[in-house]
């Protein structure tokens, strides 16, 4: 195989964000700048030699691409094995199992997730650890650090390698085995889920599903399990095709963005199920007819009721959320007791926690919700998880959601993004909010007394890794709270993400609405941060 060593200059602008480096397509596309980030990776990583590379991407316009600069990386740099999705094409969680499964040194998942696809929106790129799970800061920061000083990247005069035909082939030192993208997951769901009772429910009418893939990588998964392993019928799985552009859409899974589940599932002749994933199929939103599942509550069902489910009848060790998260998983560990961790922001924080076998599940506000199967996020895991559920329940999508607030009480919760913020702006905003934290300790607002008001920092208890500044909270007295983040996913300007939670005891106040029910500590934000003020913007974009 011959070798070339390319001389280059480096980007200074590739500084991983919360879940990997994403940019436009078109700043990928300059010269050099993903075969930078990917030697940078390289780079900072030891004793790969001769070991295997797990590669795949959602799909998205510029995938195809990308894959075969990368190959070609990877085979100059010294690589025994590349095992790359069929097309091209692995869902984040399916990577995260075949990294474990097949014993691999890491993965690349190429990826920008929930963002839009096409020639003029975003693509990104993500690197796995041995574990299966995104690599924790202290590699992202080395990978950096890297970029910044790199000038030179070792690239193989090979051929472009067939990504469509499976099964193994040789290019000398090198082999590349190209999978089937599903079959491996698919089994996996198989082993911790109770199939057998999900085709009865299916096939006697007892759950009818409707599973939207936004047309994104969930398509090719959810039509093998669903349908041809489960007995849902064809049309029960909706924009299945994976396409380049995502069909134009965001391929986020949330009531303004899945708006054609949205309006089915609160139709008159809605299903009993509805579900929708993201981009690269880690997220997933949970519908029945006529009711939204917040993905706080979600975690906390799925954490109250995992006894039921076959691979987790023994119980579970313990539970984890970020840190913007509802406290509803919260109450479930207390009354279990088992113990419950607050984390930062993204999946990379659950890993250590998951390996000690400190926890069995987590998740995030952010319709990401997942397991120790894997060590990402899983979009299908938690629609099997709820099918399971309410086949072994006997009860609806809301049946369970209001016995569990019975039981536990409702975190109210919401959450207010606003996009594309002048970054100038944006900042002004966080210093107003820091600037204010000294002084707001047992002030009072109304009922609203504050009981604490910091910006959250956190000790990896496995590790001993420290991160710093994740996020302002402003919590109160009554156990309510307010934080503010800025997104480390967006690629315009800046996102401003504002997370409302309250908690209501009383049973017979557990069906309101949650924009009312959070009025007064929606006002109370912008009154701390000023958004609205400072930007001129009368609403957020989105609110989930
Ligand atoms: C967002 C979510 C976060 C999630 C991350 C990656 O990050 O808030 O919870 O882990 O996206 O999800 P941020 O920094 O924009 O708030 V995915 O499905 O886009 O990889
Ligand atoms: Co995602």
């Amino acid at each position: 195989m011959q070798i070339e060593n390319i001389a280059t200059e480096p980007y200074n602008d590739q500084n991983p964000g919360t879940s990997g480096l994403r940019k436009k397509v078109r700043i990928f596309q300059q010269p050099g700048y993903l075969e930078n980030f990917v030697q940078s990776i390289f780079d900072s990583l030891e004793g790969f030699t001769g070991q295997t590379l797990v590669l795949g991407g959602d799909g998205r316009y510029f995938n195809r691409i990308a894959i075969q600069i990368i190959i070609k990386i990877a085979a100059a740099n010294g690589f025994g094995q590349l095992i790359i999705g069929q097309g091209g094409l692995l869902s984040t969680p399916a990577a995260s199992h075949i990294i474990r499964k097949y014993k691999a040194f890491g993965g690349l998942i190429l990826s920008a997730s929930h963002n839009p696809g096409g020639p003029d929106e975003d693509f990104g790129i993500k690197y796995n650890v041995s574990n299966g799970g995104p690599a924790p800061e202290k590699y992202t920061d080395a990978f950096y650090q890297r970029s910044q000083i790199i000038d030179s990247y070792k690239t193989a005069k090979i051929d472009d390698v067939d990504l469509d035909r499976i099964g193994p082939q040789q290019i000398d030192e090198l082999k590349i085995t190209i999978i089937d993208p599903v079959t491996d997951y698919a089994e996996l769901m198989q082993s911790i889920f109770n199939f057998n009772l999900l085709k009865q429910s299916i096939s006697s009418g007892y759950i009818s599903l409707l599973f939207d893939a936004m047309s994104a990588i969930t398509g090719p998964y959810a039509k093998r399990i669903l349908v041809d392993m489960l007995g849902a019928s064809p049309e029960s799985v909706i924009n299945a095709e994976p396409l380049e552009d995502f069909g134009g859409h965001h391929p986020d899974p949330n009531l303004a963005h899945a708006h054609e589940l949205a309006e089915r599932m609160f139709s008159a002749d809605a299903p009993t199920f509805g579900a929708a994933s993201d981009g690269d199929g880690d997220r997933n939103m949970i519908t029945g007819s006529n009711i939204f599942v917040t993905p706080s509550d979600s975690l906390a069902i799925i954490a109250a009721n995992a006894h039921l489910i076959p691979a987790y009848s023994k119980g579970i060790s313990g539970v984890a959320r970020s840190m913007p998260t509802s406290q509803a998983v919260d109450r479930v560990a207390a009354n279990y007791n088992i113990p419950c961790y607050e984390t930062p922001t993204g999946w990379k924080f659950f890993g250590n926690l998951l390996d000690a076998g400190k926890i069995t599940l987590c998740g995030e506000e952010s319709f990401g919700t997942g397991s120790d199967h894997v060590r990402e996020k899983d979009g299908l895991w938690a629609v099997l998880f709820w099918l399971n559920l309410i086949a072994r329940k006997r009860q609806s999508v809301a049946g369970i959601v209001h016995e569990h607030w019975q039981k536990f009480g409702r975190d109210i919760y919401c959450r207010h993004d606003y996009e594309a913020v002048e970054n100038s702006i944006a900042n002004g905003i966080v210093e107003h909010l820091r600037s204010q934290l000294p002084t707001l300790l047992g002030q009072s607002f109304g009922e609203y007394v504050v009981k604490f008001a910091d910006e959250f920092s956190y000790e990896d208890p496995i590790d001993g890794s420290t991160s710093q500044n994740q996020g302002i909270r402003i919590g109160f007295e009554n156990g309510s709270r307010i934080v503010f983040r800025l997104s480390g996913t967006g690629t315009v300007g800046a996102t401003l993400r504002i997370y409302i939670e309250r908690f209501e005891a009383d049973a017979s106040r557990h069906d309101q609405d949650a924009q009312e029910a959070l009025g007064d500590l929606i006002a109370l934000a912008e009154q701390f941060c000023e958004i609205k003020k400072r930007t001129g913007r009368t609403a957020p974009n989105v609110t989930t």
